[in-house]
């Protein structure tokens, strides 16, 4: 062995093999190296900052994006432990930051419960970070250690001393594993940091943006009985306060808040372990047993619903619900398609206990609110009569039509859904463009004319008789609403919303949103919906064209070009604008186009800006749209 080499034992060895594995595989432990690997890596560590927090002894988290996309979270906890790992002869600061899965804070530990959903650990952070710098303040003393691609650049030492507790961890994302992106997004912190803040009451949550200033402060005293009031913020609740029920039993904490607004949808959101169960669960069907139950119970007794009539049913109870369930539990087990359905079969009695017994009480003590929830329910349950026979309609229609599809609907000629793409296009002239430029093997263009109907303000019968709407349904194959709607009949995998890059184009790619979010969220989920990415810009020099999404790019594009050279540049408005070949090119082509594809997350969100844009609300809407002018550029009114 050569004299210069460093001497490598075995658990170094298994070490640097451990990272390496990481390295080769990155989205084995964090999901995907796409953006959302990326902001992966945050919640890692802000994970790791939460369960300090949830075991009582970190109040405060900071989170910093820096210029050149760097992270640093900072927290208040215990402080990553110093001492020496007596198996492995270093630091356990070393181990914690080292060797994978070490996270997991060794058993027996201080931890009753633990977020995170994938919790593997800020060893994989360390492994895909070309640089991380680690300072602990414990015992007195400040302690860091430096790594380049997980691997320690020195032993950890002593920099200063303090009377803090804590840990801050800075780390710079690699560029050789995040090819994709290495850009953080402050709207997708943001909302997972003020999730977390709601979630999470009386911890302060910081977020700053050293790239462009930007900087917010989450702290809720009341937790999710204010994440309930900010959901209704643009919406009538039927009562002031929200109700709120806090327990727990056999270590399994309970919290939920909820408030009825005068909308007809329901926004249930849980939570196990701060990860939103998208996919529901026990916690979820504990609830919604426990307030069908209790709510026609009340009904009988006070006389609303006669002993003749039938009951009403978990969908009549929820309309205009607002409801925040979020339960913290030692051992989750997350199943389903996403993982995000809670299976702890103990949870559902527990909630459903602690649950009824306060609504009871609740309901016993407030008859005016009662009432008003009641008579809710009661039309809801008049109005679902409606839709049903509505619906029975338009099936019967359909099978005399033969299930027609719409005459708009350009269809592609292949049979084969999982390669088939169906473009929704704003407006006939580029929908025109569209037909003309695409590949009509595997790519079917429908053009739906302005905005679609508000389906927020409607219930299903009236959002059946929409023509734009059925045209879409009966394209994609799939069907509508909870009892009719079937994935595995869809006739395309990629449901593309192409719309125009002005406001009216964002706003119909909302109300599009939002219709896939309530009445096709299986679409949603499955990944199959869509937004494409029209350029802003056509750069031209000479024979050249390039085009560009962003004024950024335009501008690197116009560098690229040289300074001198004298240009043409076209911003483009519509997509009306733009001839079929270039629509083709820059929008369609699969081997040229970006596209976004849509989250669950994406979906709520836009069901929030929706409420803002086309709730009863004035001043909402007013201020949503001073405030996001300030943030658009090209704005095109
Ligand atoms: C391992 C064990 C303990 C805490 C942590 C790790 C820890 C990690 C991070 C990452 C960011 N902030 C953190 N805070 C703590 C247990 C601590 C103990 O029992 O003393």
């Amino acid at each position: 062995m050569s004299m210069n080499q460093p001497q490598y034992d075995e658990s170094q060895i298994q070490v640097l093999e451990g990272l390496e594995a990481v390295r080769k595989r990155p989205g084995m432990y964090i999901g995907s190296t796409s953006a959302k690997g990326l902001h992966h890596l945050v919640w890692e560590v802000v994970d790791n900052s939460i369960d300090e927090a949830m075991a009582g002894i970190c109040d405060h988290i900071e989170v910093i994006v820096h210029k050149d996309n760097s992270i640093t979270v900072i927290d208040n906890g215990r402080g990553i432990p110093v001492g020496e790992n007596a198996k492995l002869k270093k630091s356990t600061l070393e181990v914690v930051m080292t060797v994978l899965h070490a996270g997991g804070k060794f058993g027996g530990g201080g931890y009753k419960v633990s977020g995170g959903l994938h919790g593997v650990g800020v060893s994989v952070v360390n492994a895909l970070s070309t640089k991380v710098v680690v300072q602990v303040r414990r015992d007195g003393h400040i302690y860091q250690q430096e790594y380049h691609r997980g691997v320690p650049q020195y032993d950890i030492k002593i920099v200063g001393d303090t009377d803090d507790h804590g840990t801050t961890v800075t780390f710079l994302p690699d560029p050789e594993i995040f090819t994709e992106t290495t850009e953080y997004d402050y709207n997708t912190l943001l909302t997972r940091i003020r999730e977390l803040a709601f979630l999470n009451k009386g911890i302060a949550l910081t977020l700053t943006d050293e790239r462009t200033g930007a900087s917010n402060y989450f702290k809720y005293e009341g937790g999710i009985i204010e994440y309930v009031k900010y959901l209704n913020e643009k919406k009538e609740p039927l009562h002031e306060q929200p109700i709120y029920v806090e327990g727990s039993r056999d270590m399994i904490q309970v919290e939920i808040a909820l408030q009825y607004n005068d909308s007809y949808t329901e926004n249930i959101y849980s939570f196990a372990n701060n990860i939103n169960t998208h996919e529901g669960g026990t916690h979820e069907s504990g609830f919604k047993s426990a307030l069908t139950r209790i709510i026609n119970d009340y009904a009988r007794k006070s006389g609303m619903i006669k002993d003749s009539n039938s009951n009403l049913s978990g969908d009549d109870v929820r309309e205009g619900l607002t409801a925040i369930i979020s339960v913290k539990i030692p051992e989750p087990q997350f199943e389903g398609q996403t993982k995000t359905k809670l299976g702890n079969s103990e949870v559902r009695g527990i909630v459903e206990s602690l649950f009824s017994e306060k609504l009871q009480e609740f309901m016993g003590e407030n008859p005016a609110v009662s009432k008003r929830v009641l008579e809710k329910a009661l039309q809801a349950s008049r109005a679902r009569e409606a839709a049903r026979k509505a619906r029975e309609l338009t099936r019967r229609k359909s099978a005399l039509e033969i299930s027609a599809l719409p005459g708009k609907l350009a269809d592609c000629s292949s049979k084969d859904a999982s390669i088939s793409e169906l473009y929704i296009v704003e407006g006939d002239s580029a929908g025109g463009s569209a037909k003309q430029g695409r590949d009509r093997h595997f790519q079917a263009i429908l053009p739906i004319r302005g905005k679609i109907l508000n389906v927020e303000k409607a219930r299903l019968d009236r959002i059946l008789s929409n023509l734009e709407i059925r045209a879409m349904v009966t394209a994609m194959g799939t069907g509508i609403g909870d009892e009719d709607f079937d994935i595995s009949k869809a006739r395309y995998h990629k449901l593309i919303i192409m719309t125009d890059a002005d406001v009216d184009g964002a706003h119909i790619r909302t109300l599009l949103l939002t219709f896939f979010y309530r009445y096709m969220r299986q679409l949603v989920e499955a990944g199959y919906i869509y937004i494409a990415q029209p350029p802003l810009f056509k750069i031209e020099r000479n024979k050249t064209v390039r085009y560009a999404g962003s004024e950024k790019e335009r501008d690197e594009i116009i560098a690229e070009f040289g300074e001198n050279a004298k240009f043409n540049i076209q911003r483009y408005k519509g997509l009306g604008e733009m001839n079929p070949e270039q629509l083709w090119e820059t929008t369609m082509d699969p081997e040229s186009r970006t596209m976004l594809q849509v989250t669950i997350e994406d979906a709520m969100q836009a069901d929030m800006i929706f409420d803002t844009l086309m709730g009863d609300n004035v001043e909402p809407r007013r201020d949503f749209i001073h405030e996001h002018a300030k943030h658009v550029k090209n704005l095109d009114i």
